[in-house]
């Protein structure tokens, strides 16, 4: 029997609990079971927190909270602190941890890394053979130990403005959802059922979450559905150290009162221009638009996925990737610390340059690939706005002296002083640093080494490329006999460097044929002399609260290097603040030119990702932006050509009025859509 369409696959989000501070009562046992939580920087107001224990959590303690006021909030809290290396914070052993995670989930599943401390597995073909297994329910009750069922019992209401409950009233609930649930499933046993699909799905989630504790000590929650917008979406609901099973059934409540920012990739712009045009706060809101309705509005791409999506529908597949795709390392430079001189710059690429080279020689010895392009980014400050670079050149080895050298020749044209040039304008407040491309170390050593040494493209997956069984690259597993895997998203970066101009005047991006832009730091060594590491120089760079305007104030200052699902890891970024993501929103106002000045080509091809909309090429990284472009894009020519929506209540409709009348704004100030609207049409 054909299952349902969007109810034919098992997928699980496994997301560890509290993860920077397990990693740290791991390390330091005495800190267990009690308040909490890791800080990043410790020298302005006890640093800025990134984790917390869930027992701190129920005293309100929160990340972003500075920690001398989360002391005062939570006496008895314990703080850890994030180490430092080359002035900066060093995720080494949070990176580590992540490794051994996912080292034990990958026996289960083939995974995809969406962060340091979340994978994503699709479990249908595993659950499928699983339920021919006789007797497989049969004891499904106790083994479905920390199993919720989310919307069982089905009269059972989710009120989130009701007090907490207790702990054995939690337990009591859940035992009773799961048995209704359990009791709910088809008598038959018909083997094609979606719901025992689910079931079979959460048997085995149970087994890895389980494994993963005895064999790492880190507990985790997990999320089981048919995508993996449910799955993210329903790991969230009952943590810590809980999964929950969230059926197609129960997705309609779900939804009626779920922010529509909470679903994955409507948290961030295209979830507010959702909301802003159609007026409509909730999930659930969205099903009252009829399809040719979020055409009209959105483009019939997004809006066949936006009315999808109300309805619990997705599509995109669990994509095999075991490895970062890319290793990066970055530095903020806020307010008074920005960056001024040539020499601090140089200073804090072979900063950066020596953490690369540490981590790119680990990964060599512990994943045998090697890096092949790098990447080099920086943000600068004019008049209050950022602007951000990128280039990239290729990467003939870790070497952190010739890394710096390299990515100073690319970044130097963005120095505007005068000569003689010792100082630097204008200032830098973001410089990052992220190898990638990476190849399978035997496969380096049997090609030439001149291709080698020009990243020539042959063998590069690209973007959406095919995999290759003979390579490595970002995404094959170590435990070969889960077989090919191939590479598809970008890797770490993508909060910091957005809009890279380099996009525009990439040569034409054929894979095959490509050959390397004329650039002088391609194929050789700028003579530059970089100083010594300035031990211990640099010049200490205390935390200080981020500068006024476009920078969030301290009194709310909001989490720290905000994740990104589709990238390495959270605090990878090292960003005290608001992502860049969201200062680039802050800074830009309507009417502004969009911030990247048109430099030149510098991106060997084979790292673009090519849109298929519009044929233009973009960096990894970039794409999701790229994609919200061209919402923004679909957005203004409904606007301007097509006849408005009809969306159900009379104030959605003077909403959409607001937005479309020319010359008007919505009421929503500085909400609206308007800065993206500045970028002209590829
Ligand atoms: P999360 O999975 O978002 O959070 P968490 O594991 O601490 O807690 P939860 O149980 O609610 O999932 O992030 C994983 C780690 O990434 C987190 O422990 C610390 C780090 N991190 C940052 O450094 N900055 C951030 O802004 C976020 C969101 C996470």
């Amino acid at each position: 029997m054909p299952l349902d369409r969007g109810k034919e696959r098992v997928v699980v989000l496994v997301d560890m609990d509290c993860f920077y501070v397990q990693v740290e009562q791991k390390a330091n046992p005495e800190l267990k079971g009690k308040p909490c939580a890791v800080v990043q920087y410790k020298t302005w107001q006890g640093g800025g927190i990134v984790a917390v224990s869930y027992e701190a959590r129920a005293q309100g303690v929160k990340r972003g909270m500075r920690g001398m006021e989360a002391m005062r909030r939570c006496p008895g809290l314990q703080l850890a602190q994030i180490p430092e290396a080359h002035g900066k914070a060093n995720l080494s052993r949070y990176r580590q941890a992540s490794a051994e995670v996912l080292a034990v989930l990958s026996r289960f599943a083939v995974i995809e890394r969406a962060s340091i401390d979340e994978v994503y597995a699709d479990l249908t073909a595993e659950a499928g053979r699983r339920l021919k297994q006789p007797g497989l329910l049969q004891q499904a009750v106790t083994l479905l130990g920390s199993t919720c069922v989310e919307g069982f019992p089905r009269d059972r209401d989710r009120d989130s403005r009701a007090p907490p409950l207790s702990a054995l009233h939690r337990e009591e609930a859940r035992r009773e959802g799961l048995q209704a649930w359990l009791d709910s499933l088809p008598a038959d046993r018909d083997q094609g059922s979606p719901e025992l699909l689910l079931t079979a799905g959460a048997l085995m989630v149970e087994e890895m979450r389980a494994a993963v504790e005895a064999e790492t000590g880190y507990r985790c929650s997990a999320g089981i559905s048919h995508n993996k917008v449910l799955a993210k979406l329903s790991c969230g609901l009952n943590k810590p150290n809980r999964q929950t099973l969230l059926p197609m059934e129960s997705v309609d409540r779900l939804f009626d009162t779920l922010p529509i920012s909470t679903i994955r990739n409507l948290g961030g712009k295209l979830g507010e221009s959702v909301s802003q045009l159609l007026q409509v706060h909730n999930m659930g809101q969205l099903r009252a638009f009829s399809q040719a309705q979020l055409h009209t509005s959105f483009g019939v791409k997004t809006g066949s996925w936006l009315f999808d999506l109300c309805r619990g529908l997705d599509f995109e597949p669990v994509r095999p990737r075991y490895f970062p795709k890319s290793i990066g390392c970055s530095k903020n430079f806020m307010g008074k610390e920005a960056l001024t001189m040539c020499e601090q710059v140089k200073h804090w690429l072979l900063q950066l340059s020596t953490e690369l080279e540490e981590r790119l020689l680990q990964d060599q010895q512990q994943n045998g690939r090697t890096a092949r392009q790098l990447a080099v980014a920086l943000r600068l400050e004019e008049e209050r706005q950022s602007r951000s670079f990128s280039r990239c050149c290729p990467l003939a080895g870790p070497d952190a002296q010739r890394l710096a050298q390299r990515a100073w020749t690319l970044i130097q044209a963005c120095n505007t002083a005068q000569p003689p040039q010792a100082a630097w304008s204008p200032p830098v407040i973001g410089l990052s640093l992220s190898a990638r491309d990476f190849l399978e170390t035997s496969v380096v050593s049997a090609r030439g080494i001149t291709d080698f040494l020009t990243g020539s493209s042959s063998q590069s997956p690209g973007a959406g490329a095919a995999p290759n069984p003979g390579r490595v690259g970002g995404a094959q597993s170590p435990v070969r006999g889960l077989g090919p895997f191939g590479a598809h998203r970008a890797g770490t970066i993508t909060s910091f460097f957005v809009h890279a101009p380099t996009n525009k005047t990439c040569p034409s991006p054929d894979p095959v044929t490509h050959t390397l832009p004329a650039q002088p730091s391609s194929l050789s060594i700028a003579p530059l002399t970089f100083p010594p590491p300035l031990s211990p120089t640099p010049p200490p760079v205390p935390e200080t609260p981020p500068s006024p305007a476009p920078h969030p104030s301290p009194s709310h200052t909001p989490p720290l290097g905000r994740r990104d699902s589709e990238h390495t890891g959270p605090a990878e970024m090292d960003l005290p603040g608001l992502s860049f993501f969201k200062r680039k929103a802050l800074a830009r106002s309507p009417g502004q030119p969009p911030p990247d000045p048109p430099l030149s080509p510098s991106l060997p091809t084979e790292v673009l990702v090519r849109c298929a909309r519009c044929g233009e090429s973009t960096l990894p990284w970039q794409e999701a932006e790229h994609k919200d472009f061209h919402f923004a894009l679909d957005l203004q020519r409904s606007l301007s050509t097509l006849p408005p929506p009809s969306p159900p209540a009379r104030t959605k409709q003077k909403a959409v009025d607001q937005l479309r009348a020319p010359g008007k704004r919505a009421r929503t100030g500085s909400k609206t859509l308007d800065w993206y609207f500045q970028k002209a049409p590829p």
